[in-house]
């Protein structure tokens, strides 16, 4: 059936951090109404797509999104309500073409995005499919639940504590279904806030649901990490709960070096630690290892620790097709984070996982710090297969939203195939 619109609106809402985003409401031409949030970065790679804020001080210190919103309901509204399409990607393919620009900065890639969000969700009503499968379809993958990746220490732009490094994560690679990863997550969450309290620290918490402990060297936070795995039961490692990293390395690169509990590093003296931590520590996979513009670096980190770890693209590669071939062309990292929301619609983001399919790099779907409790990239993370997931800790309901989805997705579909598409 013909995807057909016939209302189209924007409001502005708050995200997780009291920041204005928007909030979508579509209606198709049979009067359903689908919603959708938009997500919102803090650590942004400089070539995402870009956000349209206000920039009037007097609302919300400049993050106001009312011109955003205002494109959505005027110029995006008028260019899309009555039309038919046959498919999402027509949608989006209609709303790059209205924008004009390559950055999506005109009318906001905030705006884009939510209506794209949307119109991926009309398209699987109208079809009378679910969204993952409706997404599957579009992508021509096979549906998996992933492996869930749960930020319980949060550092970095996340956090006003003293770590360098963003976020530290639980892998329940060896868990035998998403139920079970899910509860191991939860598990290991409670026994870490357990030993944190223990040792007089804090346990507040950082934008994504992680505790915020005054710790320096993050050798310290993978040591509590392994403790508070083999205090909740579990083992430490790939055949239990394995760690990932993103230390979103761009925040703390000033001056071509990088500075890391109070001392500055060089890349190779930064690599060299990884290696440290990847000998003594279960680590597995590390995201924006380096700075967005050390490519060298990226080049060497690759060399070096290609073949232990995955090394996943964040900042450096915002979710780009493009930019995507030119890292694989150039044997950069061996991995992709993907975010809707860096590069603006559901089907560029279709388009950037199968570039990174082919070659041989696995993916990640992400949410950002900034969220709502949309639980779209659930249903991504499940249509497209990619068998990786990470949105924040086992607590917080905009981060818990997406993992309950899986849930309720294992309960009622249980054929659907967990876990890691294929050994990194
Ligand atoms: C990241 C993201 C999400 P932000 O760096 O991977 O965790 O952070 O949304 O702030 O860019
Ligand atoms: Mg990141």
């Amino acid at each position: 059936m013909p995807l057909r619109i016939s209302e189209l609106r924007a409001v502005e809402i708050l995200d997780s951090r009291a920041r204005p985003t928007l909030a979508i409401t579509l209606t198709t031409a049979d009067g359903t109404h689908i919603h959708a949030g938009v997500p919102s970065g803090a650590s942004t790679g400089t070539r995402e797509a870009v956000e349209l804020r206000d920039g009037d001080p007097a609302r919300f210190a400049g993050q106001g999104v009312q011109q955003a919103v205002g494109h959505v309901n005027a110029e995006i509204a008028q260019a899309l309500v009555g039309r038919d399409f046959a498919s999402a990607a027509e949608v989006d393919d209609a709303l790059i073409a209205l924008d004009g620009t390559a950055t999506k900065a005109r009318l906001g890639a905030n705006a884009i995005v939510g209506v794209s969000l949307a119109a991926a969700r009309a398209d699987a009503a109208v079809s009378g499919k679910e969204l993952w499968q409706s997404l599957a379809d579009a992508a021509g993958t096979t549906a998996r639940l992933p492996v869930p990746h749960f930020n319980v220490v949060n550092g970095g732009a996340h956090a006003a504590n003293n770590l360098d490094f963003q976020e530290f994560m639980l892998a329940p690679l060896g868990a035998p279904s998403l139920p079970e990863a899910v509860r191991a997550g939860a598990e290991v969450y409670a026994r870490l806030k357990a030993r944190l309290r223990a040792a007089g620290h804090p346990t507040g918490l950082g934008d994504e649901g992680g505790f915020a402990p005054d710790l320096d060297r993050p050798e310290d936070v993978l040591t509590l990490l392994v403790q508070a795995i083999a205090d909740a039961g579990y083992t430490p490692g790939r055949e239990g709960i394995a760690i990932a990293l993103d230390p979103a390395a761009s925040e703390f690169f000033t001056n071509g070096h990088y500075r890391v509990a109070g001392r500055d590093l060089t890349t190779d003296q930064l690599i060299d630690r990884y290696e440290e931590m990847i000998d003594r520590f279960p680590v597995w996979s590390i995201e924006d290892g380096l700075a967005e513009n050390d490519w060298d670096g990226w080049v060497r980190l690759t060399e070096r620790l290609g073949d232990r770890i995955q090394l996943m693209g964040d900042d450096i590669f915002v979710t780009n097709p493009d930019i995507i071939t030119e890292a694989i062309e150039r044997k950069v990292g061996n991995s992709a984070l993907i975010k809707v929301n860096q590069i603006g619609t559901v089907t560029e983001t279709l388009e950037a996982m199968t570039v990174c399919d082919r070659a041989g790099y696995t993916q990640m779907i992400s949410h950002r710090s900034g969220e709502t409790p949309d639980a779209f990239i659930a249903d991504l993370a499940v249509g497209t297969g990619c068998g990786q997931i990470k949105s924040g800790a086992p607590a917080r309901g905009e981060r818990v939203a997406k993992y309950n989805r899986f849930l309720e997705l294992a309960a009622v579909h249980a054929t659907l195939p967990y876990g890691l598409r294929s050994a990194t």
